[in-house]
């Protein structure tokens, strides 16, 4: 394949170009060396369970149907994708259970670095946690609020808090079926019992449990990670940035943070503010300190601080070939491991930071809240004093970079619908009753070599705009937005229908609305609960004109969001295949049966034209459903 079929993206082309030539290695070439793919992997159906195996069905019908201990195509399937779901919670679970640990030890005032800037949020949640405010510090509120939290990943019975912000219908659709979770916690240990060799055989059960593992990652986990950390470091507001390896500098120190929670890159941005460390950064002829991010950490600090984005998954180890990069830290989650290797060819040093992601020759500095400024500043030093060792002839950085707005949340957005004055999601609600707006889609999740980078999540967007379709972003998707220039207001103009356009106009937002790192896809669905509120589209997530799309998923990340959305209520459009096509019951129950229990169902489609034309059926026939009025500007 060449350069220019990997990807859609400049600065993405003319790095593979200047890899190859270096005869340096990235994805894109170690997934070519990789094909042909293993078949049972790609359909699901090998099992190593357990070591009478393992064991693989034959999917040409012509060697062994079932494994050893006798399990079928469907029930080994079935269990691949649910450990699929419980690595998928455990990892952003985990993540928010790191950010109560920081909330707690702040609210201990055991941290450096650390404040409660969100406080109106953190007040709402108590609220809603019921904990007392009354005549109580703030510090005292935060505590309790932690605590409560951290009570929902062990909880044993009973069903998790911020399931009841569901709309009242879908609580009961998940309480009829046993797919309320319990405890965070509980739910992945039990898929892990479950599959176990000789336990649960069949397929819908298996999904069961599947399904309330993930909701208990979307309405627990992943909520409680974003909850806490609008507390901890602010809630989002619009904020202008610019995207793209373009905005490393030449002249300054280049420090890159990657992965995924911002309980790090927030004080390494304070950190690299540091006079002292500017003036030692001055001392080795930089003219500054550059900070800029790479996938979800990217999101967090551009939301929050404007920090510039560096670019999506498969272009981690690219930032690394501008030679540019003086300093990369990383904590957990999408981090390659290619990247020590590689970073030898370079001066750039990688430092990881968690004691749960520690890589083979990359230099470890752990992270701790208690002594968070310290090592930040220690990290950023590091990035300062090795500036002076960059290698003139090893330097291309392109030229490649674009604007974007970012830093919509659901309680921000959908009320500047309303104005200043009118802070409702009324606007919103009127626009799709009156066919102004078609309805809204989120499209989330990662960059896979299978696909060309950057291509599907665009021309999937782009297609959607053009329909009058809302398009609300988290991830590597949003970082693919950013770049093609999609996250800024003018692009309504350029790419929407007139009914987006004219929205999009009255009030100055992106026709895109970047709404976070992967964590707050939970704000995506705290979003479609208050429309619902408002009135008028219905009583449930089923009931609405909305939609969801990971057109290059790769991560287990993205198995256990893309449940935790059917499981609402929502239609979900994956680009690649779930590896589950070797069980044929499965895969019928999952891209149609499944509707009949929980409203949403899957489709796989690989052809973003064909994605977005799925969708916007999808839309028409729920506006069909709830009698809205025909679209404004013609279909
Ligand atoms: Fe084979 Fe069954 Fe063991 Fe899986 S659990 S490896 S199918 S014997
Ligand atoms: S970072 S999970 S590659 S979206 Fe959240 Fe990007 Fe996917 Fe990681």
């Amino acid at each position: 394949m060449s350069d220019s079929e990997k990807s859609i993206d400049l600065a993405t082309k003319e790095m593979l170009g200047l890899a190859c030539n270096k005869n340096i290695c990235t994805a894109f070439d170690r997934h070519e060396t990789m094909e042909p793919e293993c078949g049972f992997g790609q359909l699901g159906i090998c099992c190593r369970n357990c070591v009478m195996g393992p064991c693989r069905i034959d999917p040409f019908g012509e060697g062994p149907q079932e494994g050893i201990c006798g399990a079928t195509a469907d029930t080994i399937a079935a269990r691949n994708l649910v450990r699929m779901i419980a690595a998928g919670a455990a990892a952003h679970s985990d993540h928010g259970r790191d950010v109560a640990h920081t909330l707690l030890t702040t609210s201990e005032g055991k941290t450096k670095g650390y404040g409660i800037k969100g406080k109106e949020k953190l007040l709402n949640l108590a609220k809603e946690l019921k904990v007392k405010i009354e005549n109580r510090k703030i510090e005292e509120v935060a505590h309790d609020v932690a605590e409560k939290c951290f009570a929902e990943f062990g909880q044993q019975h009973g069903e998790l808090q911020f399931t009841r912000r569901a709309p009242k219908k879908r609580q009961e659709i998940w309480r009829k079926n046993r797919f309320t979770p319990r405890g965070i916690d509980r739910e992945v240990v039990e898929i892990m019992h479950r599959t176990n060799i000789g336990v649960d055989n069949d397929y819908q059960n298996i999904l069961q449990q599947g399904i309330r593992t993930s909701l208990g990652d979307g309405w627990g986990g992943s909520m409680i990670a974003t909850d806490l950390q609008d507390v901890l470091f602010g809630q989002p507001e619009p904020v202008r940035s610019v995207s793209n390896l373009g905005v490393l500098k030449e002249d300054e120190v280049n420090i890159i943070v990657h992965g995924h929670e911002p309980t790090l890159s927030d004080v390494i941005v304070a950190a690299s503010q540091d006079k002292e460390l500017l003036e030692l950064a001055k001392k080795y002829g930089a003219k500054g300190i550059n900070l800029a991010g790479i996938c979800c950490t990217a999101n967090e600090i551009l939301m929050r601080h404007g920090i510039s984005v560096a670019g999506n998954f498969l272009q981690q180890e690219l930032a690394v070939i501008t030679g540019a990069v003086d300093l990369m830290l990383v904590d957990v989650q999408c981090i390659m491991p290619a990247l020590g290797k590689l970073a030898t060819c370079f001066h750039t040093k990688i430092i990881s930071t968690s004691p749960k992601a520690k890589f083979p020759g990359v230099e470890h500095i752990e992270f701790s809240e208690e002594e968070a400024l310290p090592i930040a500043k220690k990290i950023v030093r590091m990035a300062v004093e090795n500036y002076k060792n960059r290698k003139k002839e090893s330097l291309n950085i392109p030229k490649e970079k674009m604007e974007l707005v970012a830093g919509f949340t659901s309680e921000y957005v959908f009320k500047m619908l309303g104005g200043k004055y009118r802070a409702t999601y009324r606007p919103l609600n009127d626009a799709v009753i009156s066919g102004r707006l078609r309805g809204a889609v989120g499209i989330v999740g990662c960059n896979n070599p299978k696909i060309k980078h950057d291509w599907a999540h665009i021309e999937l967007t782009k297609e959607l705009i053009k329909n009058d379709v809302l398009v609300v972003t988290t991830g590597c998707s949003a970082l693919a937005s950013a770049k093609a220039g999609l996250l800024v207001p003018e692009a309504a103009k350029k790419y929407a229908g007139k009914g987006l356009q004219e929205i999009c106009e009255a009030v100055g937002i992106p026709p895109v609305l970047h709404m976070g790192a992967c964590v707050d896809i939970s704000r995506i669905l705290t979003t479609l609960c208050n429309v619902l509120t408002e009135g008028g589209l219905g009583e449930d997530i089923s009931d609405l004109p909305v939609a969801a799309a990971a057109p290059e998923w790769m991560s287990e990340k993205a198995v256990s969001i893309g449940f935790y959305a059917v499981a609402s209520g929502i239609f979900t459009v994956l680009g690649l295949p779930l590896p589950v096509m070797g069980g044929k019951n499965l895969t019928e129950y999952l891209i149609n049966s499944i509707e009949n229990t929980v409203g949403g169902k899957f489709a796989f489609e690989s052809d973003p034209l064909k994605a977005a034309d799925l969708i916007v059926k999808h839309l028409d026939k729920k506006r069909e459903a709830l009698k809205l009025k025909p679209m404004m500007y013609g279909e």
